[in-house]
């Protein structure tokens, strides 16, 4: 049989990770066939409730679950771990301003950057899901020097699913009808969903939606990226399972490698391609194969998709200058 795999996870006692964790134990991510040990890092006064998680992960009896560990030291969490997955961050409360919200993920985002750095496996691969996704995953990049910066990925993944699934919707197909979806940019409501890269039952996506620009303008855009706020309205709660999937999904596509003829989305650093200089951490579309991630070349980018994308590319250029004036990179 397989010799486990180190999952860290942040966030653990959260909403999201109450999903994700026993997705994770259940082999949902990695295989029926691949045994996990995993590593909660939690804030001290949240530990108590994470020992409540563990006490059902405890329950579920999970064959692949091969040991649980749970503290409030990113050093000793992220010892020998060769999977991270960065949940947890602080969340946005009343009266905070842009500035204060990055400098508070900073100091999460630097520490947890320098622990991995210092402790994680030598294949570690990072994915933060915990908003400002991006730029907390430019924080913890910039401060694990030694870690290759390709291993530091933000999640787009829900956007992307969410793109899916709207598609789908309008035309009246299944979800696995839609593929080739894209999202570029940053997880924040500048996103950039690209439908006139996407397919439908192999067909132009945009074609086959009757070329309805005015539906994608005004419609599909505006519903991929406010959704998040529409749940918050309707439940009272901000995405929790669909996060937890989509975070999973990405791990999942990122080791065991993208289907055939298809692509997803993912944030990662930025190299030249589609005229994105290095230096931020964007979504794009790519494949993975035999672990090497690669982004999808010559799609091609109307006016209007690259006016989208160049906003929002700006709006994370403008988090990552603001993150280097208060020196977290
Ligand atoms: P919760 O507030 O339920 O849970 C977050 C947990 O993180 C809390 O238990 C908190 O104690 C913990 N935490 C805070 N600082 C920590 C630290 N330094 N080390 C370890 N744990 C720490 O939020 P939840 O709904 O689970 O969402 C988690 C994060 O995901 C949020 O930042 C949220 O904005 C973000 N999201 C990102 C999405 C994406 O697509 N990238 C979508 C869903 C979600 O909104």
């Amino acid at each position: 049989s397989k010799s486990p795999v180190t999952v860290a996870v942040t966030g653990a006692a959260g909403a999201i990770c109450y999903n994700l964790l026993f997705r994770i134990a259940a082999g949902d991510m990695l295989g029926t066939d691949q045994p996990i040990k995993l590593r909660l890092l939690e804030i001290t006064p949240a530990l108590k409730a994470l020992e409540g998680v563990v006490m059902e992960l405890d329950d579920c009896a999970f064959e692949l679950l091969d040991s649980v560990e749970i503290g409030d030291d990113p050093n000793t969490i992220f010892d020998g771990v060769n999977l991270a997955m960065l949940v947890g961050a602080r969340p946005r409360t009343k009266g905070m301003e842009r500035g204060d919200l990055l400098e508070a993920n900073g100091a999460i985002f630097t520490a947890q950057g320098k622990a991995l750095n210092a402790h994680a496996a030598d294949d570690v691969k990072v994915l933060v899901t915990g908003n400002p996704a991006n730029t907390n995953a430019l924080i913890a990049q910039s401060n694990a020097p030694d870690i290759p910066a390709e291993r530091f990925n933000a999640l787009t993944r829900l956007d992307h699913n969410r793109a899916i699934a709207q598609v789908a919707q309008k035309a009246g197909v299944p979800v696995s009808a839609v593929t080739n979806m894209t999202i570029w940019g940053n997880h924040s409501a500048t996103q950039y969903p690209d439908v006139f890269n996407a397919r439908i039952n192999g067909e132009n996506a945009f074609e086959v939606l009757g070329s309805d620009f005015d539906w994608v303008e005004n419609t599909f855009l505006p519903t991929v990226q406010k959704r998040g706020a529409a749940i918050i309205d309707a439940r009272g709660a901000s995405s929790a399972a669909s996060a937890a999937n989509a975070t999973l999904e990405h791990v999942q596509n990122w080791v065991l490698g993208t289907p055939e003829s298809d692509w997803t989305s993912m944030a990662i650093p930025t190299s030249g391609a589609y005229g994105i200089d290095s230096g931020i951490i964007s979504s794009y579309p790519v494949t993975v194969t035999d672990g090497t991630t690669s982004v999808v070349e010559g799609l091609e980018i109307n006016d209007f998709s690259r006016a989208k994308i160049d906003a929002s590319v700006a709006e994370l250029r403008e988090e990552a200058a603001a993150v280097k004036e208060l020196g977290l990179i």
